[in-house]
């Protein structure tokens, strides 16, 4: 299998963690390419028409995309329970949520990246800001319980979410009023698969 990535992703670190923890990460070649809202890459949008990371090329089947797509898959293929029937609604929006504050976080990065510095909109970075900081308050009242109990992929999209928050955004300082939170990452951040995927660069 191949997988197309680029950079930092936080999505892509999804799917890296996800590959450590099921033990396929032998399995994987990785393909770098350049993701760009303005000027993708044909390796990349040949993969995945809408030109965004991760996607998974496969030999015995179509490419996947979408890190919940791949992430679902690579569980499966390995029985490794990431996803468990028991808790599977509250995995799933945990997994959304997780998702929500790394789409918000990367958008703000967007914004300031791809738009001309005349065109940057303050009010439209806060709005992003605020959907990150009403996720992460939801992490912090509803979550942490959850987040204690066995590994599952919700974990490892809310350990994506905050490792790229403090990549991109240290300056917001998430962790101030959210210490369950903060020492839950303390924890999670110690694994051995999150230790393997920390970003370059
Ligand atoms: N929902 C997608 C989001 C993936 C995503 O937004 N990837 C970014 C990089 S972090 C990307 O490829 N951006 C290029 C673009 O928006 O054109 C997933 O979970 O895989």
């Amino acid at each position: 299998m191949k997988l197309l990535r680029a950079g930092p992703s936080p999505f892509v670190r999804k799917v890296l963690i996800t590959l450590e923890e099921t033990n396929l990460t032998d399995q994987v070649e990785l393909v770098d390419v350049t993701a760009s809202p303005l000027t993708p890459d044909p390796t990349l949008t040949a993969a995945n028409p809408v030109g965004k990371i991760p996607a998974l090329m496969r030999s015995d089947g179509p490419t996947l995309y979408d890190s919940r797509v791949i992430c679902r898959y690579l569980d499966h293929r390995a029985e490794a329970g990431l996803y468990p029937e028991a808790r599977i609604w509250d995995t799933l929006v945990l997994e959304a949520t997780a998702d929500g504050i790394m789409e918000a976080a990367v958008l703000i990065i967007y914004e300031e990246r791809f738009r001309p510095a005349e065109k940057v909109s303050l009010d439209w970075i806060e709005g992003q800001w605020a959907k990150v900081a009403r996720a992460l308050d939801a992490l912090e009242t509803r979550w942490v319980s959850h987040l204690h109990g066995p590994l599952d992929m919700g974990h490892i999209a809310v350990g994506c979410a905050l490792g790229y928050l403090d990549f991109r955004h240290e300056v917001r300082s998430w962790r101030t009023g959210r210490p369950e939170l903060a020492r839950w990452f303390d924890g999670f951040s110690a694994r051995d698969s999150y230790q393997a995927t920390q970003p370059e660069g």
